[in-house]
């Protein structure tokens, strides 16, 4: 049996040491502090305002979707998409994370002659660099996403190159994300798309009752249905799709900053959605949204609901290790992550081994 030590409260430190899985990271919401100002610096050309960056808890959903807005005209050639590619897995990275899903919208821009495909081409790109680089310290997949909030052409388009991806780069992308300011109200129209994805083989992470009303959205989603629901703040609103969702065992993708910044969700931690449905024991995994736009980190993210739920070190690990059982890839790639998890048990115990030797050295001094 693995001894883990007994302690109240987990830190913040442990949280950071642990291996961690990051299934739901927008690219440019995930750009760090370090990478805008870089990024602002170099471009002074552009007057950019940042009011929406300094509104903190004043921030309304619509400021984040401001804020994108800012971080796209920062972000417009293929080079600009490689770097920041490159520095946010970089980040997650040296946060503790061992297998990364990526996702972003290919956007094209006459400007810098950058279309979808050389959208595609840097993330895909960088990817590959920076795992040949670094030894292969990390997996990371890349799931082109669907805006909502852009026509229905624009998302074809973007299946098209997610199937086409899919099999010139199948071990990088491998679904698609289906996302966007979820205020819009017609998102019906993308219902083809979502039953595309899946007839073709791809796995979908869609977006779900983000906000209020949308449960109509809701219940003709779910009937496709997504391999994974993004945040699901509001799924338990009505009893019918509470229970499909339970039913299902559909794997929700839990931001709890995210939800709180955009003021989807209480400021209190413990009256977060995603309590009620690990209560349920219902697959949850912890995720950051966009680590830039709300200040976070994944090991942040652990630290927030390892607390709320009074999780052991032990729980707090499983957790972890749980959301392999979600990702976007094959067994090969499962039963790697599953072997990084099982030598991270062993450091645990040659840890504890350690600290009690040393405390029957000082106990006989
Ligand atoms: C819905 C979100 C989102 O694609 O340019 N995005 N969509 N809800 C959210 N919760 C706050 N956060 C990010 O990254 C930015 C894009 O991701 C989606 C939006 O479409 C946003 O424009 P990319 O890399």
């Amino acid at each position: 049996a693995i001894l883990f030590r007994m302690q109240s409260g987990i830190t913040q430190e442990f949280c950071q040491q642990i291996p961690k899985v990051e299934l739901h990271a927008h690219l440019n919401g995930s750009l760090s502090n370090k990478t805008i100002k870089k990024l602002l610096d170099r471009r002074r050309d552009l007057k950019i305002s940042t009011a929406a960056f300094e509104k903190g808890e004043q921030r309304t959903m619509g400021d984040c979707f401001e804020m994108f807005k800012v971080i796209h005209s920062l972000v417009d050639s293929t080079e600009v998409i490689y770097e920041v590619t490159k520095d946010v897995i970089e980040e997650f990275s040296a946060d503790g994370v061992k297998y990364l899903e990526l996702r972003s919208t290919p956007k094209g821009l006459v400007e810098s002659g950058m279309d979808k495909r050389r959208y595609m081409d840097a993330v895909v790109g960088a990817i590959r660099d920076y795992k040949h680089d670094n030894d292969d310290v990390i997996d990371v997949k890349f799931l082109p996403s669907i805006d909502r909030g852009r026509s229905i052409k624009d998302a074809q388009e973007n299946l098209k190159l997610a199937e086409e991806y899919s099999i010139s780069c199948e071990d990088i992308v491998t679904g698609i994300d289906f996302s966007g300011n979820p205020y819009t109200t017609d998102a019906a129209k993308f219902m083809p798309v979502l039953q595309g994805a899946q007839r073709v083989g791809l796995k979908s992470a869609v977006h779900l009752s983000e906000v209020k009303d949308r449960s109509d959205e809701t219940r003709m989603f779910l009937s496709v249905p997504p391999d994974r629901i993004g945040h699901g703040t509001f799924l338990t609103d009505e009893e019918d799709v509470k229970s499909s969702v339970l039913e299902s065992r559909i794997p929700i993708e839990v931001c709890v900053s995210s939800n709180i910044a955009s003021n989807t969700s209480p400021p209190e931690h413990i009256k977060h959605h995603s309590v009620w449905w690990m209560g349920q024991e219902h697959p949850c995994v912890v995720c950051t949204d966009d680590k830039g736009v709300f200040s976070t980190g994944l090991s942040s993210e652990y630290f927030i609901i390892a607390n709320a739920l009074s999780l052991s070190e032990e729980q707090t690990l499983k957790l972890s290790e749980s959301a392999i059982d979600f990702i976007f890839a094959d067994e090969n790639m499962k039963a790697k992550l599953k072997q990084i998890w099982k030598e991270s048990k062993k450091d645990e115990v040659l840890e504890i081994t350690f600290v009690t030797c040393l405390s029957c050295l000082d106990m006989k001094n």
